[in-house]
């Protein structure tokens, strides 16, 4: 399809799969452009999006005007401020930004089923089949644009590309606003002095070894020996150098693709009814964290909350709730599970049963979120999960797990567990 004329392509070119179009889109300073057009007030000054604190943490977005002074997301909001002392400061509203970002994942599927969606405000389309229909895949981009534009009067940067490494890196060459093909036959010229971090999937720590080794681009990592790179990095070392060399088979998954893993549930009779709230709680989150356990084993992380309560009369109810983020711990788990219970709740009555599931799934670890909240429990739950792992499941729980005689104990360690402060 596109194999310059007279030419046969290289391996290499084949390797890239250049007969495949992937568009990658991201919306532009994603979350301050929601506020943005939520309030006109807002519009043309700088403005940092932040956790809730206000006063501390960091700067998750900074709209462009706010990065003329070289603020930066992930910045310390006390790095920001002294950069551009003036900016406006908005609360992150999670819930509005996925539901915006929903709702233009859901226009995609006019143009491929192959629609990925790969963060809040990130997606990527396999148009191989379809792109023929309206033309070229730059139309397709446009109307994207057009759309996206005219719908919610926000800007968003396509990239177009022989595959999704590729688009991903497209995408941010003209931000914001922007729209760049990559052809096959540029690759090489591209990646010749492109910084080897720049190339999605190579983060801080990998970017520090490479460049321990003498490879600063992604032109020194796809000419450097594949049998160094493997016997320092593992298996993965044949999948950097096919990065450097722009070469990335992976498909579009849609999510319907993902596993056939729909949701995940763990229900519990107990042994008698129990009337006592804290032990309902104790309950809860024992069964919160199988759930998370098992999401974690299989990789999957899930949106959707789900909480049934059978009372000693057989009274049952049931409620879900969808969260702004997905969840695969067993503290967020729990916390969720345990406002549900709330509202649900007949406080006179005894307990039964319990039941806490997680759907709405999809494969971990795709989000960056920089709340740092979410990254301490990241950490927490990987130890936890690595010493279960070697000695068994619940070897290491939380405090009020672990006490189950003691009930001065575990419910001072509810109240910390329960408000995050542990
Ligand atoms: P990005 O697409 O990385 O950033 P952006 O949309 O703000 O800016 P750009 O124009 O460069 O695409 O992330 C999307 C949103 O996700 C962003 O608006 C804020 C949030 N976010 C975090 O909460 N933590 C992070 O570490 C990153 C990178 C983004
Ligand atoms: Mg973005």
């Amino acid at each position: 399809m596109m194999i310059r004329k007279g030419l046969q392509p290289t391996l290499q070119e084949k390797e890239r799969g250049q007969e495949r179009i992937i568009l990658h889109l991201d919306l532009d300073a994603f979350f301050a452009q929601v506020e943005e057009v939520a309030n006109p007030l807002l519009q043309g000054k700088p403005i940092f999006v932040v956790g809730h604190s206000m006063t501390s943490g960091v700067v998750l977005t900074a709209n462009y005007e706010a990065r003329k002074y070289g603020v930066k997301t992930g910045m310390s909001l006390r790095d920001a401020k002294n950069l551009c002392p003036f900016a406006l400061l908005v609360p992150a509203d999670c819930s509005k930004y996925s539901d915006t970002a929903e709702q233009i994942f859901a226009y995609l599927v006019t143009y491929t089923p192959l629609v990925e969606v790969f963060s809040i405000d990130e997606a990527f389309m396999d148009l191989t089949d379809t792109y023929s229909f309206w033309g070229t895949p730059e139309r397709i981009a446009q109307r994207v644009k057009r759309w996206v534009l005219e719908s919610f009067h926000l800007t968003l940067s396509i990239g177009i590309a022989p595959n999704k490494l590729l688009a991903k890196l497209a995408s941010d060459r003209n931000k914001p606003n922007g729209l760049f093909r990559i052809r096959p036959s540029e690759v090489d010229a591209i990646l010749k002095d492109l910084p080897v971090q720049e190339l999605c999937g190579i983060g801080e720590r990998i970017k520090f070894h490479l460049n321990q080794m003498g490879i600063f681009t992604a032109g020194d990592l796809g000419q450097f020996s594949e049998t160094v790179l493997l016997e320092r990095f593992g298996i993965i070392g044949s999948v950097l150098k096919r990065m450097g060399q722009g070469i990335d088979h992976s498909p579009v998954l849609p999510a319907d693709h993902w596993g056939e893993a729909k949701s995940m549930s763990h229900s519990y009779t107990l042994p008698r009814p129990v009337q006592n709230r804290e032990t309902a709680f104790r309950y809860l989150l024992w069964l919160a964290e199988k759930v998370g356990r098992r999401l974690r084993r299989r990789h999957y992380e899930g949106q959707t909350l789900h909480t049934t309560v059978r009372f000693s009369d057989f009274e049952t109810i049931s409620k879900q709730k969808n969260l702004p983020f997905f969840v695969n711990d067993g503290k967020s788990i729990f916390e969720h599970a345990k406002r549900i219970f709330t509202g649900i709740d007949r406080p006179r009555k005894p307990i039964r049963l319990l039941s806490v599931g997680v759907s709405g799934l999809r494969p971990a670890g795709r989000e960056k979120w920089l709340f740092e909240e979410f990254k301490k429990r990241g950490r927490l739950t990987k130890a936890f999960d690595s010493i279960n792992d070697k000695y068994g499941e619940f070897t290491l729980r939380p405090a009020f797990l672990a006490f189950p005689g003691d009930e001065k104990i575990a419910s001072r360690a509810l109240q910390l567990f329960g408000s995050g402060r542990h």
